[in-house]
């Protein structure tokens, strides 16, 4: 295995010690934008500690993450390592679990490498461009392509209750919807092939790892008009495979 796989392995289960590791009743958190959306001081510990491991064995690497003023890049130029420290943030205040560390490698815009670990059940997610996608030490196999009709979706709540782009026609098509509130979990939900695709309103963090290895599973994604996502600023997710794709397109209303 690449040097570079194993050690930014290392660094995401140091990560998931340090926040296991920590009281639950001892979080400080912060509201951002309003009630609902929180960081708390472990997404801040975390990508600090992501972002010093990063610093030290790449120095030429560039760093784009969602807190503390790193969230500012606006082009993929050379190496770029994109953290979300923890992703599904509300979930980790509310229950404990259900949240994900997110890192992905870019080379002048070309994903390499896609890690998702879910910290609680101690399941890693990894892979990269032409080495497939693996949990922990299993090599996991490419899911069917499935229709819309055949397969759960996943979506976020604040679209599905407002019924944004049609969505709801959308999840009615499907077999069911699922909202877990955590991209990284939407995006292990389709690698393992239980769900078919993923509906989200998202920043460059909440997708980039994903995509790298949706992408070795030949899962199609873009934003509402089925163009490439921006890697800058938030916008419409799909993905999905490449059947349930096309249809849940034409469904969308801009
Ligand atoms: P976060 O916890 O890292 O912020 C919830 O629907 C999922 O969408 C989570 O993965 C969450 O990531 C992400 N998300 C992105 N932008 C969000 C926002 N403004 N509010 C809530 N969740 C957001
Ligand atoms: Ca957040
Ligand atoms: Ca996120
Ligand atoms: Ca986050």
């Amino acid at each position: 295995m690449e040097p570079i796989i194993h050690e930014i392995k290392s660094w995401l289960l140091e990560a998931g010690e340090q926040i296991k590791a920590s009281e639950r009743q001892q979080l400080t958190i912060f509201e951002k934008t309003n009630r609902k959306d929180l960081v708390t001081n472990m997404d801040r510990t975390v990508q600090q500690f992501l972002v010093q491991k990063i610093a030290a064995f790449d120095p030429d690497a560039r760093i784009l993450a969602e807190e503390d003023g790193y969230n500012e890049l606006t082009d993929l130029t050379g190496r770029v390592f994109i953290i979300d420290p923890i992703d599904g943030t509300l979930n980790f205040v509310m229950e404990g679990e259900n949240f994900c560390i997110m890192l992905a490698m870019y080379e002048n815009g070309v994903g390499q490498l896609g890690f998702i670990y879910d910290v609680m059940q101690e399941e890693l997610y990894w892979g990269g461009r032409g080495i497939g996608v693996y949990q922990n030490d299993l090599q996991l196999s490419q899911p069917v392509n499935k229709t819309l009709e055949a397969g759960l979706l996943g979506m976020n709540g604040y679209l599905f209750a407002h019924n944004k782009f049609n969505i709801r026609t959308i999840g009615e098509k499907s077999m069911g919807v699922r909202i877990t509130g955590c991209a990284g979990l939407e995006m292990i939900a389709m690698l393992k092939g239980n769900h078919i695709g993923y509906l989200s309103n998202l920043s460059p963090w909440d997708y980039a790892a994903g995509c790298v290895l949706l992408t070795e599973f030949g899962f199609f994604y873009s934003n509402m008009n089925g163009e490439q996502l921006a890697f800058h600023g938030r916008e419409l997710f799909v993905a999905a495979t490449p059947k349930a794709f096309q249809q849940i397109h034409s469904f969308l209303e801009i």
